[in-house]
């Protein structure tokens, strides 16, 4: 009888951690699915979106500039991406309205940009390829790119909001 017992308590506790198993290795596949599916979220005059970043996206460029660090250091890149304001016109309630646009970054680094600026085709593109692969980690998953600034000083990595206010 007390041997039934056990057997019982060590098959509810296998069983246990069957279950344990089995529901980490789903939570884990959302968590890589999220990664994979490349979202950031873009706060609206205070109201949050997440924008889902689609490579497969008939927006989605390649390009090539130089980035120019302040040291006099010159680097030709190949990026790919998507101009930001093709993916903010389609999302703010008044897409001919003026903007203060703020890229927020992990490290707390942050990039104000104009909505003039923006509107120049070419000029500032939401990046989440280099050379045809994902970003190196430390750019992160997304990463601003500014074609015609002197200097690649605002081309924040690490993107992880970006806050759109209304002027
Ligand atoms: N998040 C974040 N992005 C950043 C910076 C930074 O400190 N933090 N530095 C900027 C500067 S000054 C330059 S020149 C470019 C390239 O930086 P790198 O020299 O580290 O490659 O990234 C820009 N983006
Ligand atoms: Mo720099």
């Amino acid at each position: 009888m007390k041997k039934q017992v056990k057997y019982l308590l060590v098959g509810a506790a296998a069983l246990l951690i069957l279950a344990l198993i089995i529901l980490n290795r789903h939570s884990m596949e959302g968590q890589q699915e999220l990664a994979a599916s490349k979202q950031l979220s873009l706060l609206i005059d205070g109201q949050e979106t997440l924008y889902n970043c689609r490579e497969d996206s008939a927006d989605f460029t390649t390009f090539s500039t130089q980035m120019k660090r302040k040291n006099g250091e010159v680097t030709d890149k190949k990026y790919g991406g998507i101009e930001l304001w093709t993916i903010l016109a389609d999302l703010l309630p008044n897409p001919d309205g003026t903007y203060s646009v703020s890229v927020v970054c992990a490290d707390q680094y942050e990039v104000v940009l104009t909505t003039d600026e923006l509107r120049i085709p070419g000029n500032i593109y939401l990046v989440t390829q280099e050379n045809g692969q994902p970003l190196p980690s430390d750019s992160g998953t997304f990463m601003l790119v500014i074609t015609q600034d002197e200097f690649s000083t605002r081309w924040a990595k690490n993107i992880v909001q970006v806050k759109i206010l209304e002027e």
